[in-house]
């Protein structure tokens, strides 16, 4: 089909199959100086600038390299090979029972960007890497954190001190059991990734932090309950969290935040801030059975792994994927837990970063965040 007088469609070829593509699609591939990189999201024309009658006078594709004259003059180099459907973010978790979570150590990870690129493997794969040798400094979780993305600095700081105390402002500020739970699901963004580093630990046992896979769990949900899967991905819950005179959060969000493939993409619960349900409304016992089924399947134990984290360790996981408890701890031995937290998009652009770094499978999409 080269050199016709005027092409309404661009045949392509790719992996063996042929296409009639639309014009004003394979246009805007062109990343030419006038063009500018659709790739890298540096754009200097807009898709709708594209002129809805463009056709091309000739068309000439060798290998993956496709050259094109168009009707308006321009001229295009384009690599076909692009127009695949890329792979999602890996998110493939093995089953919690069977589940043995990686771990590496502190110095690895600080000193070699190709052992951070493992790390980062391993919180796509399983959301969660379990550091060992980390200094007992003050900042070590916030100089850790930092080799993942930018710190995220909140209401309660650049660092949150989890220690008990009298007049406790927040459950982490007892001794008390919690229930797995995502961090902070009152924000429209959730943190990304915790960072949890163990100053001082509790005895063996004690204090240890409970992991729950929410997306293997929202997946058993699916299979197991599809009314309850139905209702926590399209109807939102209310969460909140208010300090008097400081801060009052609120968000309107789904439990389970599926994409538009029907996905899970992410997952907030933590029943400590979900705003009373209202009796009025209809579908609210459907809601309050749907919430019950899903906290049920994070409360069986086959579902839950747990760590103690010994004083010097770190625990990195996907806050829009993991949830965790802790179990709890007697009075008399002090424990003290620092947590920061870095946002997932940054975690994830650092993970493509180091994948080109190392011409390792570029992870292409962001699983998004659960909204
Ligand atoms: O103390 C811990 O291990 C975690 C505390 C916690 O997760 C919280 O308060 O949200
Ligand atoms: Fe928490
Ligand atoms: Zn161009």
């Amino acid at each position: 089909m080269n050199n016709d007088p005027i092409q309404e469609t661009i045949d392509v070829q790719l992996r063996g199959d042929s296409q009639a593509l639309d014009p004003r699609l394979v246009r805007s591939w062109c990343s030419c100086d006038l063009c500018g990189d659709s790739r890298t999201g540096l754009r200097w024309t807009s898709l709708t600038e594209i002129p809805s009658d463009l056709a091309a006078v000739s068309a000439r594709q060798v290998g993956s390299r496709l050259s094109i004259e168009w009707s308006d003059g321009h001229r295009s180099e384009i690599d076909v090979g692009a127009f695949d459907a890329p792979p999602s973010y890996a998110v493939k978790g093995p089953s919690a029972s069977t589940m043995e979570y990686p771990s590496m150590g502190f110095d690895d990870i600080a000193t070699s960007d190709r052992a951070l690129l493992t790390a980062l493997d391993h919180l796509a794969d399983s959301g969660v890497v379990h550091v060992t040798g980390a200094p007992k400094d003050h900042d070590a979780a916030i100089m850790f954190a930092e080799l993942f993305g930018p710190i995220r600095v909140s209401n309660y700081g650049k660092l949150h001190v989890f220690i008990t105390m009298p007049d406790p402002p927040l459950a982490a500020h007892t001794n008390a059991p919690q229930h797995p739970h995502t961090d902070e699901p009152f924000r429209y963004y959730p943190p990304g990734f915790l960072f949890f580093h163990s100053m001082h630990s509790a005895p063996e046992g004690e204090g240890s932090s409970i992991l729950v896979d929410g997306f293997a769990v929202a997946e058993q949900l699916r299979v197991t309950n599809p009314e309850a899967f139905d209702i926590l991905t399209k109807s939102p819950v209310e969460f909140h969290r208010q300090h008097d005179g400081d801060v009052r959060f609120s968000t309107r969000s789904r439990i389970i935040s599926t994409d538009a493939a029907g996905e899970v993409q992410g997952i907030r619960h933590n029943l400590r801030c979900l705003a009373p349900l209202h009796p009025w409304r209809d579908g609210t016992v459907a809601l309050l059975n749907a919430i019950t089924a899903f906290e049920a399947l994070v409360e069986e134990p086959e579902n839950q792994h747990a760590i103690h984290l010994h004083s010097g360790e770190i625990l990195v996981f996907d806050n829009h994927r993991i949830l965790h408890g802790r179990t709890a701890f007697s009075d008399e031995h002090p424990r003290q837990l620092h947590s920061c937290n870095v946002d997932r998009d940054a975690v994830h652009s650092r993970h493509r970063v180091l994948a080109a770094k190392y011409q390792k499978p570029v992870p292409p999409l962001g699983t998004g965040p659960s909204i």
